[in-house]
């Protein structure tokens, strides 16, 4: 017997004996999920996988968008545009952390599929940093994720004092608020194509919001939620800055009012944006992990924003990022190694 013939064989019995056992065999998914991306902090990265990420999110830039959204020039545009659109609808629901989660690891793919990017996204663990004792501290903001080097996020932005109109939330305590010079997103490298106001990168370092709002404790109240739907609530809690919540802690402690990450809607068009988001994500992860088997099948909190308790989302719940990746159930973005996504911390 030659070695076609032996492989015939066995190939042949292979397919057939599951069947002779089992009344139902059971179809392969359609995609699985081998060998997952491991997601590091920023800093445990080398510095060669440092500088293959930010040449990533580079080549982004220089990709042709697919989203047919207009203003989106290309695909790193592409994932902020889909954030613009989909904002009243993404925020304060029980969807809140999936939907991100599926642009975070939509994202993801895009770095390695299109810009041959090797590794997982990382993440920015912004509670290492924070010093909730000492909330005027600048000294928390860390040279070794906003550093100034060409293969680092870059630091504040310039001094620019927002007007009344800039800042119907009151925000105070903004110490940038212009163009960021330094890191790898200068303007010379980096635009920010999409939203009302196109231009250079812009952050707004609020040292009393990060000191407060990144507060370790803060995490530790959120991982001991008992269920979804307080999960969901606790990681958003409600729009003031009366009251810290992790998310506001990337968003208005580094964009502050005038900052990219401050926009509610275009926060996407800073690079950081997916480091904060892959931290709230790990640490949704991280609580999956203490209960698996029911925290893969759970979800709940309102359909529409606040909505508490109007209709809540379930298992079969559907969310979409246009044309940048097919439809999901919240069922399937429960599970980071379901196939949808591919991932692991
Ligand atoms: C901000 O301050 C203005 C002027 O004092 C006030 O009219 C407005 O209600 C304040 N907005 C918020 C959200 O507190
Ligand atoms: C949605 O969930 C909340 C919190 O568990 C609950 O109070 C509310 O009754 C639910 N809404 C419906 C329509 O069942
Ligand atoms: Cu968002």
């Amino acid at each position: 017997m030659n070695n076609t013939s032996l492989f015939m064989l066995v190939a042949c019995c292979l397919a057939i004996w599951p069947a002779v056992v089992s009344a139902a065999p059971r179809p392969r998914p359609a995609s699985e999920c081998r060998n997952p991306p491991q997601r590091l902090e920023w800093r445990q990265m080398s510095e060669p996988e440092q500088n293959s990420y930010i040449d990533a999110v580079l080549c982004l830039t220089m990709t042709e968008s697919i989203s047919g959204i207009a203003r989106a020039i290309n695909r790193f545009d592409d994932h902020q545009a889909v954030h613009s659109l989909q904002t009243p609808n993404i925020h304060w629901v029980g969807h809140f952390i999936l939907w991100h989660r599926y642009l975070v690891a939509t994202y993801e793919k895009a770095l390695r599929e299109e810009c041959g990017y090797k590794g997982g996204q990382p993440y920015w663990d912004w509670s290492l940093d924070a010093r909730p004792d000492d909330p005027t501290s600048m000294a928390s903001f860390p040279v070794d994720v906003l550093g100034p080097g060409k293969y680092s996020f870059g630091g504040n932005g310039d001094p620019v004092v927002p007007t009344p109109v800039q800042n119907p939330l009151n925000l105070t305590g903004g110490t940038g608020g212009g163009c960021v010079r330094d890191g790898a997103f200068t303007p010379d490298r980096f635009v920010v194509n999409y939203g009302p106001d196109p231009g250079c990168l812009k952050r707004d370092f609020v040292p009393w919001i990060f000191n407060s709002f990144a507060d370790p404790k803060l995490v530790q109240e959120l991982l001991d939620q008992p269920d979804y739907t307080s999960f969901a609530r606790t990681i958003e809690k409600v729009p003031t800055f009366d009251t810290p919540n992790i998310h506001g802690s990337g968003h208005f402690g580094v964009g502050g009012v005038l900052g990219t990450m401050g926009n509610a809607e275009n926060s996407p068009g800073d690079p950081l944006f997916y480091l904060h988001h892959g931290n709230l994500d790990r640490i949704l992860w991280t609580w999956q992990q203490q209960d698996l088997e029911t925290r893969l099948n759970q979800v709940g909190g309102p359909v529409l924003p606040m909505d508490y308790g109007g209709q809540n989302v379930t298992l079969d719940f559907t969310v979409g990022l246009g044309e940048l990746a097919g439809d999901a159930t919240l069922k399937q973005l429960l599970d980071t190694q379901s196939g949808v996504l591919c991932y692991t911390y």
